[in-house]
């Protein structure tokens, strides 16, 4: 008989495992060829491994049950495909300069955020170069659907006092302590350097550029899972990508729960609840000019993405 170890996947590409064992070691562990097939293991999964009768080497006997998935769904196969396990916060970090600040990119991500199960919260980086965006609006608009955010410069980090909100680089850290957690965010808005400042420069990102070696059509990519001292860090190429054509139209309701609540209250049967359509729920009430402003804004995201996930044929959509 061999002893049951528990251990955490932190890198998989293709049969190969990485896992780190309670005692901080990092192994190499295979799967059995029935655990390989689709995404019976990813990173962050929580395995028990045993050594093989007479080797040195360890094999994954089993995947623990996953407290949350990140996946997309494959529209031909109708089958989820799961890209890391066990997230619980998802930091959406976004830019108050330049890049220019977008709600609807904001938005996407709490469309995947919903989807997962996983709770969101936006920090908004760069505020050294704030100008002339309503950071207070921003924020107050993410309010009702139970998100919290922060104002943060990754680039002053511990110096800067936040000037708008109330949460800063202090309050971020204490959300983050002890959390898996996921950044997203376009491109050049400062995940590097936030996730950098965040390790006390325990990690430097740019070497980890992440998960990529070689170029253009040969770069093999893969998901790591990187400890930090504060929290750990799931990094997965495959998660950045903020397209959500794998999401059906007709889902993606359920997905603003904000406008969903307006929307059961229309009468019309086949409303898109476009700003102008007269009688319809988003234009019948007595809402103050911030309620106002707040749903319109989420309506014209949710616009924004259902005109594009409606016009990708499903036989053309990506898996
Ligand atoms: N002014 C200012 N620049 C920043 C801040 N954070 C990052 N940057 C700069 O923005 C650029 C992109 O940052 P990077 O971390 O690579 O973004 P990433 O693409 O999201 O990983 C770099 O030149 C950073 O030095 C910040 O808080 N304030
Ligand atoms: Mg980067
Ligand atoms: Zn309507």
């Amino acid at each position: 008989m061999t002893d049951i170890i528990r251990a955490q996947v932190v890198r998989s590409s293709q049969r190969q495992f990485s896992c780190k064992l309670a005692t901080g070691e990092i192994i190499d562990a295979t799967a059995k060829g029935n655990q390989l097939k689709g995404d019976s293991i990813v990173v962050g999964d929580k395995v028990e491994v045993s050594i093989m009768d007479g080797s040195k080497d360890y094999q994954i006997d089993k995947v623990c049950e996953r407290e949350s998935e990140i996946f997309r769904v494959s529209v031909r196969e109708q089958k989820k495909k799961v890209t890391a396990a066990n997230c619980n916060l998802l930091v959406v970090l976004s830019s108050v300069s330049k890049p220019a600040f977008k709600q609807g990119i904001v938005d996407r991500f709490l469309v995947r955020a919903c989807q997962w199960g996983i709770r969101p919260i936006v920090v908004f980086n760069k505020c050294d170069q704030l100008e002339d965006l309503d950071l207070e609006f921003e924020s107050k608009r993410l309010e009702p659907l139970g998100v919290e955010s922060f104002e943060i410069s990754a680039l002053e980090a511990n110096d800067y006092r936040p000037r708008i909100l109330k949460n800063g680089w202090d309050e971020l850290q204490v959300v983050l302590k002890g959390r898996t957690a996921i950044f997203l965010g376009q491109s050049g808005v400062g995940k590097s350097r936030t996730i950098s400042a965040l390790s006390g420069g325990t990690v430097d990102l740019r070497i980890h550029e992440v998960g990529k070696v070689g170029k253009g059509s040969h770069t093999t990519t893969w998901s790591e899972l990187i400890e930090l001292p504060l929290f750990d860090l799931i990094d997965s190429p495959g998660i950045r990508s903020f397209s959500l054509e794998d999401i059906n139209p007709d889902d993606l309701l359920a997905l603003f729960p904000d406008l969903e609540e307006v929307a059961t209250r229309c009468k019309f049967n086949d409303c898109q609840h476009e700003e102008n359509s007269k009688g319809c729920a988003f234009h019948n009430n007595d809402w103050d000019e911030f309620t106002k402003r707040r749903i319109f804004s989420r309506l014209r995201s949710f616009s924004r993405i259902v005109e594009e996930v409606s016009q990708t044929p499903v036989w053309s959509k990506k898996l």
